[in-house]
């Protein structure tokens, strides 16, 4: 171990350390924009080129950015001096010299790191001149926007995309002010191999990269007399919108949510949780048949992958073409819900899918994109997908309080679910909701013990488990972060070496409560586990825990879809995937 002094606090660390860790270990607080570190999903973005977090250390003339400096033994080290301070102060105001000044009209305001240092410092006016604002086009793709005129050059979004997600859609290019992270030939995002993912999005400090906002579109369409507004809200949304209203992270709204959309206007507030259970129907289905053939002695593919995480789908068509007869062709819950809307409940209603507009209330940003792809007669399944932090933003737009809310209840008849849909929201929920059916088909028993608990995880890593059901040993593989994912398919092209039967995977580490379009978390992990315990204790409070006893999904059998996979099933609810 190695002995420092930080402000005149004795501080003992691992060699190895860097003065930042090291003032984090005694509740320092010193400043960063570049730096980041989740070690629980192997990010680290050292990038050192912020020096925002520079230290004085005594013995040397010159400030030592403290993410970067190891320490040594006996160091001591001041964080807060008048020459520390003034250094960050004009290491600042360089960095607004080349930053455009529409804070007021950004759609990072209140949430940037660059204007909280600057708030921070007292910033009043910039003594830096002379310097010309690098301009760029703003990149609008159908799930994010890129604007570089305000990226700082941190890298963040590019250690996640090319570290954790192993995408490498980004890479930083040019220098002095024309440094940028850019996309291979500048090309827009639409036209790479970017999954949407939004990780990005997440870790980027300032207003460079953000969601697609179709908050306005939703408000027009809900003052449309003409249109019949039906909205459904993923299962991980209920267990981080609390925090955008001040509720300790993993506090569940699901009730206060629902009061929040019925007083925004929607004429039905739906679950996409019902259609997490069709979609279990479907995909077990299709993976008991695979088994069963398989069994047989059939070549078939194996193992089944899910399809329900649109990043994760487009990852797979772009990268791993040959691979892609083994994902279920079960569309993802967003789009079945859209498709028995806008046909199953339209009849009902008596109306046509043109006078229906769908909105998705979704934690993720390649939804929006996802949306854009199913629709029928020209008219979309999914009009419009919003993340949560618009949903937030509106229901602050429109003067409420989630808190002061009362509980109510889902809509009939597609807002019924049970808890096994829920903890679709959370890394391994889906394949656990899978075997909690595909258990009782197979072996016509009763599952008294809906929880697998050697499935469940709260790491962030690969997960293999083993399960029995009846005879049977199913190898199941888990997987969040689509650096994971690669490892997977490596292992499969290789000739699936441990017999993997299903996979299940997220792109975002940790599943959806982690997605682009959550809350930001700052960097705290603790957050993501808090939110994941939250779609666990939804689970356990729901009477029906198993997704084939929902009687409106057993109903919606009987009088529509006939039986899972059904020629009816398949046009509505399955898909066919293309490189
Ligand atoms: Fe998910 Fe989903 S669980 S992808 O993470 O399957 O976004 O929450 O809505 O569609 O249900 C996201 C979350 C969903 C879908 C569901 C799946
Ligand atoms: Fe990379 Fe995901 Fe961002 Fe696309 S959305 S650039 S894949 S991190």
């Amino acid at each position: 171990m190695i002995n420092i002094t930080i402000d005149g606090k004795k501080v003992q660390v691992p060699a190895g350390s860097t003065i930042l860790q090291a003032a984090q270990t005694v509740g320092i607080h010193i400043p960063t924009l570049c730096h980041l570190d989740l070690h629980d999903i192997k990010m680290v973005n050292q990038t050192a080129s912020c020096r925002i977090c520079v230290v004085e250390v005594e013995g040397r003339r010159n400030l030592a950015p403290a993410c970067a400096t190891p320490v040594a033994e006996g160091m001591v080290v001041h964080s807060n001096t008048l020459k520390v301070m003034e250094a960050r102060r004009t290491v600042l105001e360089l960095m607004l010299s080349d930053h455009p000044k529409d804070c007021l009209t950004c759609a990072k305001s209140g949430e940037c790191e660059l204007q909280d240092l600057a708030e921070l410092f007292n910033i009043r006016n910039i003594r830096v001149s002379g310097t010309s604002m690098s301009t760029y086009k703003k990149d609008i793709s159908p799930s994010i926007i890129r604007d570089m005129d305000k990226c700082i050059m941190c890298r963040r979004c590019e250690t996640m995309c090319n570290q954790v997600q192993t995408v490498g859609a980004l890479s930083a290019v040019n220098r002095g002010f024309d440094a940028v992270v850019a996309t291979s030939f500048e090309a827009p995002l639409n036209e790479t191999v970017c999954t949407y993912c939004g990780q990005c999005v997440q870790v980027c400090p300032v207003g460079a990269l953000t969601e697609h906002d179709s908050t306005w579109e939703v408000v027009e369409a809900l003052n449309d007399p003409d249109k019949i507004v039906v909205v459904q809200t993923a299962p991980a949304v209920r267990a981080a919108l609390g925090e955008e209203f001040g509720l300790e992270p993993g506090s569940l709204v699901t009730g206060q949510m629902a009061a929040a959309l019925r007083r925004l206007g929607f004429d039905y507030v739906f679950d996409t949780d019902f259609a997490a259970d069709l979609t279990i129907m479907e995909e077990a289905t299709e993976l008991v048949d695979r088994l069963t053939r398989h069994l047989n002695g059939e070549d078939v593919p194996l193992p089944l992958l899910t399809s329900c995480c649109p990043a994760w789908v487009n990852f797979i068509e772009s990268q791993y073409p040959e691979l892609l007869d083994i994902p279920s062709s079960a569309r993802s819950p967003q789009q079945m819900f859209g498709a028995i809307a806008k046909s199953y409940f339209a009849e009902k209603l008596g109306v046509r899918r043109d006078q229906m507009v769908v909105v998705s209330v979704m934690p993720c940003l390649a939804k929006k994109y996802e949306a854009t792809k199913f629709e029928d007669d020209n008219n979309q399944d999914v009009d419009y997908s919003i993340s949560t932090r618009e949903l937030a933003n509106l229901i602050k737009r429109m003067n409420m309080d989630l808190k002061e809310l009362p509980e109510e209840d889902f809509d009939d008849p597609l807002g019924e679910s049970s808890g096994a849909a829920v903890i679709f929201g959370k890394t391994g929920g889906v394949i656990e909701a899978a075997l909690r059916t595909a258990y009782e088909w197979v072996t016509g028993e009763t599952l008294e013990n809906v929880e697998f608990e050697d499935i469940r995880s709260t790491s962030y890593g690969l997960k293999v488990a083993h399960i029995k059901v009846g005879d049977l040993t199913l190898n199941i593989g888990i997987s969040s972060g689509l650096g994971n994912a690669r490892a997977l398919l490596e292992e499969i092209k290789a000739g699936n070496p441990n017999n993997l039967h299903a996979i299940e995977i997220m792109a975002c580490p940790g599943g959806c409560v982690n997605g682009g379009g959550q809350p930001y978390a700052h960097g705290d992990m603790k957050k993501i586990q808090a939110r994941q315990a939250a779609l666990y204790r939804e689970d356990c409070g729901k009477p029906i825990r198993k997704s084939h006893e929902n009687p409106s999904i057993k109903k919606l059998y009987e009088e529509y879809l006939v039986k899972p996979n059904s020629e009816k099933a398949h046009h509505l609810l399955h898909t066919q995937y293309t490189a």
